[in-house]
């Protein structure tokens, strides 16, 4: 059953959003080349990149379907295990119903997988679908699709250069998207564009950066509101924009007009010189972009003010503005676009809209649920209660910022988990079917990454024996769920032609046109999303009313601050730095300095390591790397006292 064609041994770097492209023609595959690319000009790939291959080679890998006898996990035939999973749910849809099923993934899959996986929950009868990756970015694409259209990057990556200013908020592109960074961010900054960096921490972004804001953790949407306001005080303001292509301004001016600066600034913690730098290049500028990553997801809002101060000044609909999604996960934008998300068919179409379920019914034959279902929390939450029995295709849920007991609970509380994994996981072993699947750089089919451009990805090296790909197993199980021939397909470029004749996004686009680098969707679009009007009702934007300035509580100890958050595709960790980073003054209040051994406590909880002063961690917060916090993140904790080791 090979899905292998005639096509160059080319394929898309697995390992992150930014889409490299790499080159799979034999050879070395200790050390994985670069090709020219859209992403990657230069024919580059990081550090990380060059491992690629390793996702293959691992020693690790799942070889045999096993099911769960008597407690344990014994190697069966792939007839035996599909046998076994098709009984078990179809025992679950029997007694309970569609909706005590749940379909989690696949951000690491391609488009065509993420496709057959919410057709068949939506066929089977439930919405119960969703891709946990897109809470990395769920604030500001929630924003994005409910304030101007599309949940995804505004502009394309190569217009960075035409942007006077680039604001990079909580994230760290520099080391998270490096390449990305490299062939774009950092020439435009040579060439005289200016990049200001938000977060509480400084990284690798910052020293690019022309100005550092680091405001206190949570604070963001009160930094932007007051730049909003300079700007507006200053004359910033795009006149001609915000009439014609804007709503409810009249209520956001006035609430600007008297926005108390000098408390805004208190709250958030930043001091008047900074804040004044910023707003004079807001103000001066003709474009400008935003980055957005994790880090301004746990504040209140910050996406929406942000959004405020871009449709203020006129800063969306051309070259070198926008907003652009830093993305974590190879496909986390296709898995949302292909309909892995509860409330959205594909192409972002919500399942309530009665013309959108028309098109599905037509080429499907079987309507889709018209209920939203829940997110993929509130379903993990859910099992062994209203959720018996769940299909997770490449995800592994048990690695989560809930605490492991919880997590190994709900696992546990299942009927029945069936798990495709290309390795052991912790969720693999509370699964009673894992099926060993192939990787990315072993399919064929499309990903889709951080601005919208979709991608063939070749398989270049060949899955271990044993193995299939999701593809064939999302099929078959199709197959002898819901038959029919709803899920006859013969490959991956069948189910892609499917996905174009339902998602607007994807219309008009077949697997031809995407030689040459892709393009990005909407295909009749491009680039440049909003250059006429913003995809909404009546095509204006609408201003979003600050939210009053609330005081942070006073607190106890450092506020703990993460980044690095990892993702643990096979065969590649990063080596995690595991100092803690404060600032020298509160090292000073805490008796300890660089290399002192310390306790980070905090909730019960305490984790060893050593101090790292640094002058660009703000004061009163500590830096930890998301892996070395984990036993802290999963009790909630959110201030930590740090003291020598005893
Ligand atoms: N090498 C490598 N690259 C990766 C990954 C990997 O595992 N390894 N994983 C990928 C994935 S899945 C993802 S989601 C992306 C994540 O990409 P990023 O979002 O860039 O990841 P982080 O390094 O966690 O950066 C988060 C930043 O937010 C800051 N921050 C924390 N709180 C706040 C706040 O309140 N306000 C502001 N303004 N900033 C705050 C932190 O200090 C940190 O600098 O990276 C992707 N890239
Ligand atoms: N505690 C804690 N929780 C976190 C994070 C953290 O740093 N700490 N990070 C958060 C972030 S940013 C993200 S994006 C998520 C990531 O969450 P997940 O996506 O669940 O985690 P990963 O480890 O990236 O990938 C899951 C599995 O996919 C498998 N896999 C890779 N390719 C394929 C494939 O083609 N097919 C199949 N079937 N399997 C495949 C890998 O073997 C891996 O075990 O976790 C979030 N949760
Ligand atoms: S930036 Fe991302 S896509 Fe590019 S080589 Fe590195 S990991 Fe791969
Ligand atoms: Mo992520």
């Amino acid at each position: 059953m090979s899905e292998q064609t005639s096509e160059p041994a080319e394929t898309v770097c697995p390992l992150c959003a930014v889409g490299c492209r790499l080159d799979g023609g034999g050879g070395d595959r200790s050390r994985a080349n670069g090709r020219e690319g859209p992403a990657n000009p230069n024919g580059r790939l990081c550090r990380k990149g060059v491992r690629a291959f390793d996702t293959a080679d691992d020693a690790d890998r799942l070889t045999r379907p096993l099911i769960r006898r008597d407690g344990d996990l014994v190697p069966v035939s792939w007839d035996t295990a599909l046998g076994y999973a098709v009984e078990r749910f179809e025992a679950v849809l029997d007694d309970y119903g569609p909706d005590a099923l749940a379909f989690l993934g696949a951000p690491h899959c391609t488009n065509e997988e993420n496709y057959l996986l919410q057709k068949l929950a939506r066929t089977v009868g439930t919405n119960n679908v969703d891709n946990r990756a897109r809470l990395c970015h769920e604030s500001t694409t929630r924003t994005l699709s409910e304030r101007v259209g599309w949940p995804a990057t505004t502009n394309g990556l190569d217009d960075v250069g035409d942007a006077d200013v680039v604001v990079v908020a909580g994230a760290n592109p520099a080391a998270r998207q490096p390449i990305a960074f490299d062939s774009f961010v950092r020439p435009a900054v040579n060439d005289g564009t200016a990049l200001v960096h938000v977060d509480p921490v400084g990284n690798e972004t910052t020293r690019l950066a022309d100005v550092h804001v680091a405001p206190r953790p949570g604070a963001d949407a009160v930094v932007f509101d007051l730049l909003s306001a300079q700007v507006f005080e200053a004359g910033g303001v795009d006149d001609e924009f915000v009439t014609s292509r804007t709503r409810e301004y009249e209520v956001f001016a006035d609430e600007l007009a008297e926005f108390d600066r000098e408390r805004a600034r208190s709250v958030a913690g930043v001091d008047r010189e900074t804040t004044d730098r910023v707003a004079d290049l807001l103000t001066d500028a003709d474009r400008v972009a935003a980055m957005t990553g994790t880090g301004i997801e746990g504040g209140e809002n910050a996406p929406d003010s942000l959004l405020n101060l871009l449709l203020l000044t006129g800063n969306l609909g051309r070259r070198g503005t926008g907003v652009f999604v830093l993305r974590g996960l190879v496909n986390e934008q296709g898995a949302t676009d292909a309909g892995c998300v509860p409330d959205r068919l594909p192409g972002h179409r919500s399942v309530t809209d009665p013309a959108a379920r028309e098109r599905f019914v037509d080429e499907w034959g079987i309507a889709p649920p018209s209920e939203p279902g829940p997110t993929a929390t509130e379903l993990v939450a859910g099992f062994g209660d209203g959720v018996r029995g769940a299909l997770v295709v490449g995800e592994d849920p048990a690695t989560s910022k809930r605490s492991e007991a919880w997590v190994q609970d709900r696992l546990g509380a299942l009927d029945v988990l069936v798990v495709t994994e290309a390795a052991e996981t912790d969720t693999t072993a509370f699964a009673d079917v894992v099926l060993p699947a192939a990787v990315g750089i072993e399919k064929e089919g499309t990903v889709t990454n951080l601005d919208r451009r979709v991608q063939r990805s070749h398989g270049v090296a060949d899955p271990p024996d044993g193995t299939r790909t999701d593809f064939a197993v999302l099929r078959e199980l199709g197959q002898r769920l819901v038959g029919d021939g709803h899920f006859d397909y013969a490959g991956p470029e069948a189910a892609f032609d499917e996905l174009a004749r339902v998602a607007p996004t994807h219309a008009g686009v077949s697997y031809p046109d995407l030689a040459d680098g892709g393009r990005r969707w909407p295909f009749d679009r491009e680039a440049v999303l909003y250059r006429e009007a913003f995809d909404t009702a009546d095509g204006r934007a609408p201003f979003r009313s600050p939210r009053p300035v609330a005081e942070f509580g006073r607190e106890d100890g450092l506020r703990l601050v993460t980044g690095g958050r990892a993702n643990g595709v096979r065969g590649v960790r990063d080596p995690a730095d595991r100092a803690v980073r404060i600032h020298p003054a509160d090292a000073d209040r805490h008796g300890v300095e660089s290399g002192t051994s310390v306790v980070v406590r905090g909730g019960g909880v305490e984790v060893e390591t050593a101090v790292r002063t640094d002058d660009d961690v703000r004061r009163g917060t500590a830096y930890l790397h998301a892996t070395v916090a984990d036993p802290l993140l999963r009790r909630g904790v959110s201030n930590v006292v740090v003291d020598p080791t005893p």
